[in-house]
């Protein structure tokens, strides 16, 4: 999929800019501040939180290499989990804080004030403590998107265990890996996951799982569909049981703003996913605020954001950035196209939903089943749309902007990562006029430098190209790898130095107005997950009949990318249809169904260097249908091997 960069704009309406929490001359003004001095932005804007004991200091940050460290507000002391409770409870009480919509839309969905969430956080958090859960504790979360993942999280946060949600769609395996990664000492989990009308045997797999980690582990099971599970007596717990037994009470640890808040596993271009670690008070501070100035979030609005608590835009953008807010957050547990592809646009005219987000890939499956499942809803509730996760082509852009926001919704599309903690660049819809495809300006504090890939130089100036570091910090940054330091500072702070390196190539247009172009690296993003080729590789490897593997994306309509593997089996192994099922499977079973192969090309041989290196390069234009620009091949141990792998190319579907 090729994003044209065209320059046509979209520019907000008069009404929304009258409205909007920040027009074009206070975002200049503002985000000329933030880079001018940003001690004194941030120490202002770090005000939006409550804190137990203010701080006084606000940025200490060093980013040369062996000595990478990343602090914010160090000396102030706070709680998360009161900041997105307790002190909402004298104004909004009664509000909902939580709106949860199950699966199937004939069960029973729930609306959950701050009232009662404080109860349920509470009771949550005095059953961790009574399963031996203390500060600095880790606590792996494996659930469906039920409110139970919630209270988790917050009861986490409120006594200061670090929490690890594990996405319901991986395996025994990468959870297993996870577990014993983290050192966690318990695992939330659920019977059951459903999601699009089937169950996912969630306890099943933590059985599974737990059977590779060490076994003080505990493991709190959440009763969802009441499905059958297998019960290991001292090891497991029935949640249910124990919260209608817990006190109600328990008061918020303090916390340092530095003390860490959560670890996510994501997937990088080399080796094993790895732990990335974010801390307590700037992580708040700037979910929060990205939540209310990008989605212009207003007391009363209904906020919506469709992905799952797995992954970092579910935990800043369901949880801890609106209901630090004080918002009334949707939770979703379903899939976009079930019952059928309408379920979105239902749920927003039943709930009245004000700001939309999802990905590009929902937009995409949901666009190619017509505009009917759209037309046939009330969206007039609609204020705003967002997307995140991927870049957005304009086909999409347009559909989403015509037939769902009616022509009336700004939209923002926001690039960040899991390392970020929340947006670094999007339009803020009362400031900029929206080019489809871009993700436009820097959020405040964020300096954007494109680099030349190969010397670090910065390339100046507009209409350039080349890869996006950010120059300076921001108080959500990420703080480390979990138990890995060196490997934060290889990964992030090594190749140009002196920046912190996202990972992804851009562009900067004649306006001044950055494009995201994808990743440089060996990371691949299918329907928005991130995904290590050398993840997939080394589950394929290890299958017995397979010999090598190499894994790359290729453009895929409704995916973004695509997975296509070349692999080379074990000498005397035979081809199959059956092989490639298997190896399917067994790919599902290692990682999750999310890193499930698409296509399978057998290679006798793989192009390889004289020092033996793969050359991805080479096939990626295989896979991509493009050979007319392979390259250089002349440092190939064997040409031919090349034109094999072209003549026995898979055709996409
Ligand atoms: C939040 C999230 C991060 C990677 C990132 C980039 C891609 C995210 C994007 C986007 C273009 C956008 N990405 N948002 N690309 N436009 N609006 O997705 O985190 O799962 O860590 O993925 O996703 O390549 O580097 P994460």
């Amino acid at each position: 999929m090729s994003i044209p960069h065209k320059s046509a704009a979209f520019a907000p309406t008069e009404e929304f800019v009258s409205n909007a929490h920040v027009d074009a001359a206070k975002y200049d003004s503002m985000y000329a501040a933030s880079i001018a001095d940003p001690d004194a932005f941030w120490g202002e804007h770090g005000k939006r939180i409550d804190w137990m004991k203010p701080y006084t200091q606000v940025k200490d940050v060093n980013y040369a290499l062996g000595n990478v460290s990343i602090n914010w507000y160090a000396d102030g002391t706070l709680n998360v989990s009161a900041n997105c409770i307790d002190r909402h409870l004298a104004t909004r009480g009664d509000q909902t804080a939580i709106i949860w919509e199950p699966d199937s839309p004939t069960d029973e969905a729930l609306q959950i004030t701050y009232k009662q969430l404080h109860v349920s956080v509470s009771k949550m958090a005095n059953v961790l403590k009574g399963l031996g859960v203390g500060k600095g504790d880790r606590v792996v979360i494996y659930m469906p998107m039920i409110p139970e993942a919630a209270y988790a999280m917050l009861a986490c946060a409120r006594i200061g265990a670090i929490h690890s949600i594990v996405f319901a769609g991986f395996s025994p395996d990468a959870l297993a890996a996870r577990v014993n990664g983290s050192e966690a000492k318990v695992v939330i989990t659920a019977d059951e996951a459903p999601r699009g009308g089937r169950n996912t045997p969630l306890k099943s797999n933590a059985d599974q799982a737990l059977l590779h980690t060490s076994d003080k582990v505990k493991c709190l099971v959440v009763k969802r569909t009441g499905g059958q599970t297998t019960w290991v007596e001292g090891r497991d717990y029935d949640y249910n049981a124990l919260a209608t037994e817990a006190s109600a009470d328990c008061p918020p640890e303090e916390m340092n703003a530095e003390d860490p808040l959560f670890v996510l596993y994501t997937s990088g271009s080399t080796g094993m996913p790895k732990g990335v670690v974010h801390t307590t008070g700037g992580y708040i501070v700037y979910a929060s605020m990205t939540h209310e100035i990008t989605f212009d979030y207003k007391e009363g609005d209904v906020f919506w954001c469709t992905a799952d608590v797995g992954w970092v835009t579910g935990h800043s953008y369901i949880v801890y950035g609106p209901l630090a807010n004080g918002a009334t957050t949707l939770m979703f547990e379903g899939v976009p196209t079930y019952p059928d592809a309408s379920r979105f646009w239902q749920v927003c005219e039943k709930y009245k939903v004000a700001q939309f987000y999802t990905a590009p890939t929902a937009i995409r499956a949901l666009m190619a089943q017509g505009d009917e499942f759209v037309k046939g809803t009330d969206l007039s509730s609609l204020k705003l749309l967002g997307t995140v996760g991927e870049p957005i082509n304009p086909e999409a852009w347009n559909w989403y902007n015509e037939v769902v926001g009616g022509g009336n919704c700004p939209i923002v599309d926001t690039w960040w990562q899991t390392e970020t903690g929340g947006h670094l660049m999007t339009p803020l819809p009362g400031a900029h006029a929206m080019k489809p495809g871009s993700a436009m300006k820097p959020f405040f504090g964020i300096e954007p430098v494109v680099l030349e890939p190969a010397t670090g130089e910065i390339v100046e100036g507009n209409d350039v190209e080349g890869v996006l570091c950010i120059k300076d910090s921001w108080p959500g940054q990420m703080r480390s790898v979990w138990g890995d330091h060196e490997r934060f500072e290889k990964t992030y702070f090594a190749d140009y130095e002196g920046y912190y390196f996202t990972g992804d190539g851009c562009k900067r247009d004649a306006d001044g107005d950055y494009w995201i172009t994808g990743r440089v690296d060996d990371v691949i993003n299918v329907s928005g997950h991130r995904m290590g080729t050398a993840e997939v590789e080394s589950a394929l490897v290890a299958h017995p009949k397979v010999a090598e593997a190499a894994v790359v994306g290729y453009p895929h309509d409704i995916k973004g990318q695509g997975i296509y593997c070349y692999i080379t089996l074990m000498n005397g192994e035979v081809a199959t249809e059956e092989l490639r099922f298997e190896l399917r499977k067994w790919v599902r079973t290692e990682i999750g169904p999310i890193a499930s192969p698409d296509l399978i090309q057998w290679a006798p041989g793989l192009p390889k260097t004289r020092s033996g290196k793969i050359m991805r390069r080479i096939l990626r234009k295989i896979a991509e249908n493009d050979f007319g620009a392979l390259g250089d091949t002349s440092t190939l141990a064997d040409p031919s091997v090349v034109e094999e792998l072209i003549k026995n190319r898979m055709v996409i579907p």
